[in-house]
């Protein structure tokens, strides 16, 4: 079965749910748990949008050195940089003053919650670069099955420019694909191989697994577990498409302390290999 990350058709695969309360059903508890990712309606009230935009255009110009800018000079491009939340104030509000932590403890079922990083994502309009098909877990230093990542949609993202998710394949019994770069004309030396195998050609996860995705407005969310497979295809719309990730581990979530880096590398050496995920660096904000 060929599979690619072409945009896809047909009706949505799967449900969504209301998340305006702050609090889910529990089958949305069931869907991230049987399908690895949940999308979540209204977790952000649409007046709090403007000061996110706002957001991103500091963001992206003020670029920190973990930023990546992927495109031809004049052509769309795709950027992305890391811990926003730490240096403008509306994504610190996002992360703080919102259900965002609340939702992750409910979805991972988890008594703790800390918080690892976040991740900003803008892809001019008119092509550029895709998201190609990776598991978080490739980037992270994180090891249990306790680490979320809650995506949130600033603009309409309809199905042309939707991740795609690979449903159940959170659940694979085997190690970590290795982690590959976004840019096709880059690539990383030094990373970790420790229990990471290289990853599949993408036709061959497409055969075991369903494909799901969502078309979703500004303050919509996805969030998924950091095993799920997914990708997206360029933005092909004649818009940007802005979002950000915030990454959340739970219970079930030990630092992995293995040579090699990721990208970006957030270590913390006063963690050992094995420790529960959470320390002074990455501080538990619930439980
Ligand atoms: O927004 C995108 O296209 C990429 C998002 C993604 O792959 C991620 O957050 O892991």
């Amino acid at each position: 079965m060929a599979f690619d990350l072409a945009p896809p058709t047909g009706p949505f695969p799967r449900p969504s749910f209301d998340a305006s309360s702050g609090v889910v059903t529990e089958d949305a508890v069931a869907a991230i748990e049987r399908d690895g990712v949940v999308c979540l309606r209204n977790f952000l009230p649409s007046n709090d949008v403007a000061a996110i935009h706002a957001g991103c255009d500091q963001a992206q110009a003020n670029p920190t050195t973990m930023a990546t800018t992927i495109g031809e000079p004049g052509g769309p491009s795709f950027f992305y940089d890391f811990n926003v939340s730490d240096r403008i104030e509306a994504f610190r509000r996002l992360r703080d003053d919102t259900a965002m932590a609340d939702l992750a403890q409910q979805l991972m079922g988890s008594s703790m919650v800390a918080r690892y990083f976040d991740n900003l994502f803008i892809k001019d309009g008119g092509g550029g670069a895709a998201s190609p098909w990776h598991e978080d877990a490739s980037f992270q230093r994180v090891t249990g099955r306790d680490s979320v990542n809650f995506w949130v949609a600033f603009d309409h993202i309809p199905a042309q420019t939707a991740l795609q998710y690979l449903a159940g394949s959170h659940l694979r019994d085997e190690p970590i694909y290795l982690m590959g770069h976004f840019d096709d004309d880059d690539d990383y030396a030094g990373i970790i191989t420790q229990n990471r195998v290289p990853s599949p050609p993408p036709e061959e996860l497409g055969a075991e697994f369903e494909k799901v995705w969502w078309d979703l407005n500004p303050g919509d969310a996805l969030v998924w577990f950091h095993r799920t497979l997914h990708g997206a295809p360029a933005n092909t719309l004649d818009q940007v498409r802005r979002a950000i990730a915030y990454i959340w581990v739970g219970d079930d979530a030990y630092y992995d302390a293995s040579p090699g880096y990721t990208d970006p590398d957030f270590v913390d050496p006063t963690l050992s290999h094995g420790d529960r995920f959470y320390s002074d660096r990455f501080p538990k904000v619930r439980g």
